[in-house]
């Protein structure tokens, strides 16, 4: 590769990954600016991008395998040593102790996927049957709710819904859909149009908003009860879509019926008016689009608002005006919740959408029951920083037999672990995400890597080819006749490989790993890693034809499903792989009959509480509720360790408001101690009118351990999991309530 060149590839710093140009001198990015060929966010880029290099040269990359010793030393070990050490270690803990013994945690970041098709190749191989990730601390009570209602996953289109709600989410600073800040200056700018804000705090989108709905911290649920109540009290149900298109409509507006708007408006905090003016601009739209996020899906009644906001939604007749389901060409997890989950062999928890509950991983190592975890495989992830009660899950892996952590840094997890496997960064080798949820158009980039690996570090479908031949898992398959027949052609490979995987179960279990040994190897140079998706591209054409065609795409069976792969692999500005028309909505639709199945019965209990005594979660000991994890201009989860990333808020202010400053005697810069529950940590103050009394906010992803070159390691900010405990989370799906966590706050001499 060329230096000082331009190379086009994508921002990994959160779920939109934007396509961006690169300029490279020698291995580190200097320059960055949007790509405007890219299929999705068209040049768009916000101001994190532009600082990626510092992902790309943090200090303190890992270089070596490493092994702890029993003094907790670690010593370098050579790869061939690592892989066989691992491979023992997990084989053994699994033949003792059963496939339960082991759980596969993580499996992909902001921009990295690729990583969780070989690592669930290699679950599959050791028959590892327990994982989860961090979705499983976000969306589990979204994913059992919609499961329930669509048998999938829906989104909203905020590009062009009349009107648009976010709700605990700040789009300003979080994204979640393309091009996050132009769409929200144009609903801004339209008066035809409406952007409603449902936020404690005076958010940058706030700012923006037609409506801003201050509701009181944790009172979400009162607040969609009463708009819900005023649609049905009101008459502002759209009936005659909810008899064609849904189902259960009057066993639940039945609950809503009569309901004491006064009430609820007092408990949220919300003027009953303003409750009122919201449902009939509902209402009166031609289409609506929600989002939900961490302020609501981290709060108290998270898996019950996430039904309340669906329900509210569809009883104006949104879905399919406004939201939709989609096409996604790898799903990033299954939305086919039924309400008869798994119940985890340990804590009795469910087992949603196949991921054991964050917040109980700990608890289910530490137990003692005769089926505990014994054996963790994370990779790409950093759970001893990001899950709740941090010193819990260092404890957890200490109580580990084995534990092993794939990734590019000595993270706090990694510092833990019996193993650590150097990869190659994001840059450093052929990536894409799974992160697609577009409709009526969605589209899927495969970036080709701009960097030769670090020496040392290798690419995850490496380590994970290495593991599979070490454990033997790719005996006996005829490797050179697949790599034969893919020389010859798609077609050829695609016949080849159909006919080895039915007639070799092998074939299957190594998936992945099997496409990345034939097929990868005839890929150009870098690019092996993406055979995975060759798969995925195959199955997309299977799946929706006629999109894939209306996408540009030509053929029928095979060759429909070769032309996709072959633009996916060619085009590093990213593909429009299918496209619907608006209507198609109702046939993405995973519910039997094809409608949105608006009842969920063991919810409705949890409604009629919502009229008991209002649980409040504060006391004399704990009189603020603090918002642990808050989403800024520079903080990007615990991808970018180097803190001189930020040009603001260097430490990661808590934000306090006026009253609160003055009342317990802090200004504005002054440190200021925070104690919760769960612990007790000293922070940077920063005074602010957009914080509403009582409420408290700490960033996300800051308190990482960094060593500047040749220097100490230093930690920057408050780690937000030093003060949770893993009790404190939705009774459904077990996510955190990392958004209301009590906490008392006193001044630090200075
Ligand atoms: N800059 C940046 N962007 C990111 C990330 C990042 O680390 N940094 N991370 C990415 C990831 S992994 C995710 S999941 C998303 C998350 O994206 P968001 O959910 O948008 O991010 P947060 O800032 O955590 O929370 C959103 C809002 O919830 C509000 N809130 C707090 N308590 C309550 C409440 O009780 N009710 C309501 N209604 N709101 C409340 C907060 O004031 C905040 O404005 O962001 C993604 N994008
Ligand atoms: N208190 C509190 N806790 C939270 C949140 C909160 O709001 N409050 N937010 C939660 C949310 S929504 C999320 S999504 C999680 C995120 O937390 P995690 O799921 O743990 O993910 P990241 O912080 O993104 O960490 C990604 C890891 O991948 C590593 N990495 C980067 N590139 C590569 C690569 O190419 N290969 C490999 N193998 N590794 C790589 C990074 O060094 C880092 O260690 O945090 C959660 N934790
Ligand atoms: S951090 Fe900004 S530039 Fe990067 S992917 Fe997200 S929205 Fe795009
Ligand atoms: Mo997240």
């Amino acid at each position: 590769m060329t230096e000082h060149d331009w190379h086009t590839t994508a921002c990994i710093l959160c779920s939109n990954n934007c396509g961006i140009e690169a300029r490279l001198d020698g291995r580190e990015i200097t320059r960055v600016r949007g790509n405007k060929r890219h299929v999705g966010s068209k040049g768009y880029t916000c101001e994190k991008a532009l600082r990626v290099g510092h992902y790309q040269s943090m200090q303190g990359r890992l270089t070596s395998p490493l092994r702890r010793e029993s003094d907790g030393s670690y010593t370098e070990i050579d790869w061939d040593t690592a892989i066989r050490e691992v491979a023992a270690g997990f084989r053994r803990v699994i033949g003792e102790h059963g496939t339960d013994a082991a759980l596969y945690y993580g499996g992909g970041g902001q921009g990295n996927h690729l990583v969780g098709a070989y690592g669930a190749a290699t679950r599959r191989i050791l028959g590892i049957t327990r994982r989860s990730n961090a979705l499983a601390q976000e969306k589990t009570g979204e994913a059992w709710v919609e499961g329930r209602m669509f048998g999938t996953h829906t989104h909203g289109h905020f590009a062009d819904a009349e009107v648009a709600v976010f709700l605990g989410k700040n789009p300003w600073h979080s994204h979640g859909f393309d091009e996050a800040r132009r769409v929200l200056k144009e609903i801004a700018a339209d008066d035809s149009r409406a952007m409603i804000v449902i936020d404690p705090r005076r958010t940058e989108t706030a700012e923006l908003a037609d409506v801003w709905l201050r509701v009181a911290p944790g009172g979400d649920a009162y607040l969609l009860a009463a708009i819900v109540g005023v649609l049905v009290d009101e008459g502002l149900t759209a009936d005659r879509w909810l008899r064609d298109n849904a189902n259960g409509v009057a066993e639940t507006t039945e609950l809503f019926r009569d309901l004491p708007i006064a009430t609820l408006a007092d408990r949220c905090g919300i003027d009953e008016e303003q409750i009122r003016s919201v449902a009939r601009r509902l209402a009166g739209a031609s289409s609506v689009a929600v989002y939900e996020d961490l302020g609501i899906e981290m709060a108290p009644n998270s898996t019950l608002v996430s039904y309340l906001q669906r329900v509210m939604w569809n009883l104006v007749g949104a879905y399919g005006a406004g939201h939709s389901a989609h096409t996604a060409m790898v799903p990033l997890f299954s939305y086919g919740a039924t309400g008869n989950e798994p119940l985890d062999p340990v804590t009795g928890s469910p087992i949603i959408s196949g991921l054991t509950p964050c917040n109980e991983i700990a608890d289910g190592i530490l137990a003692d029951h005769p089926n505990r975890v014994r054996a963790l495989f994370i990779e790409s992830a950093n759970p001893a920083h990001s899950l709740a009660e941090s010193d819990k899950f260092r404890r957890a892996m200490q109580a580990c037999d084995i534990s092993v952590v794939i990734d590019i840094a000595m993270t706090e997890t990694a510092a833990e672990a019996d193993y650590v496997l150097p990869a190659a960064s994001q840059y450093e080798k052929v990536e894409t995400t799974f992160f697609g949820m577009g409709f009526p158009d969605n589209w899927m980039c495969i970036r080709p890597p701009i960097l030769e690996p670090l020496e040392g570090a290798l690419p995850e479908p490496e380590i994970h080819a290495r593991l599979a031949r070490e454990l033997g898992a790719l005996d006996g398959i005829d490797l050179d006749a697949l790599r034969a027949a893919a020389e010859h052609g798609d077609a050829a490979f695609a016949d080849a490989f159909m006919q080895a995987a039915m007639s070799d179960p092998r074939v299957a279990t190594a998936g992945s790993i099997v496409l990345y040994e034939t097929l990868g190897r005839t890929l150009p140079q870098g690019m092996a890693g993406a055979a995975a998706m060759w798969f995925s591209a195959h199955q997309a054409a299977m799946r929706w034809p006629d999109a894939v065609r209306a996408a540009g795409f030509e053929g029928e069976g095979t060759a429909l499903g070769t032309a996709l792969w072959e633009a996916l692999i060619s085009s590093p500005d990213g593909v429009v792989f299918t496209r619907h028309d608006h209507d198609a909505a109702f046939d993405l639709l995973q519910t039997p009959d094809r409608k949105v199945q608006l009842a969920i019965p063991d919810l409705f209990d949890d409604i009629r509480a919502l009229l008991d005594e209002m649980p409040v979660y504060t006391s004399a000991e704990f009189p603020f509720v603090l918002s642990a994890g808050e989403r800024r201009s520079f903080t990007a989860n615990t991808i970018m360790r180097d803190p001189g990333w930020r040009k603001r808020d260097a430490e990661g202010a808590l934000r306090l408001s006026p009253d609160d400053a003055s009342s317990i005697g802090v200004a504005d810069g002054d440190r200021v101690r925070i104690t919760t529950p769960g612990g007790s940590a000293v922070a940077v103050a920063e005074v602010t009118d957009t914080m509403m009394a009582g409420h408290l906010a700490l960033p996300n992803g800051l308190g990482l351990s960094y060593s500047p070159a040749g220097g100490d390691p230093e930690v920057t900010g408050v780690a937000p999991n030093e003060l949770t405990t893993t009790d404190w989370c939705d009774p459904i799906a077990k996510t955190p309530w990392h958004k209301h966590v009590p906490a008392r706050l006193d001044p630090v001499a200075r």
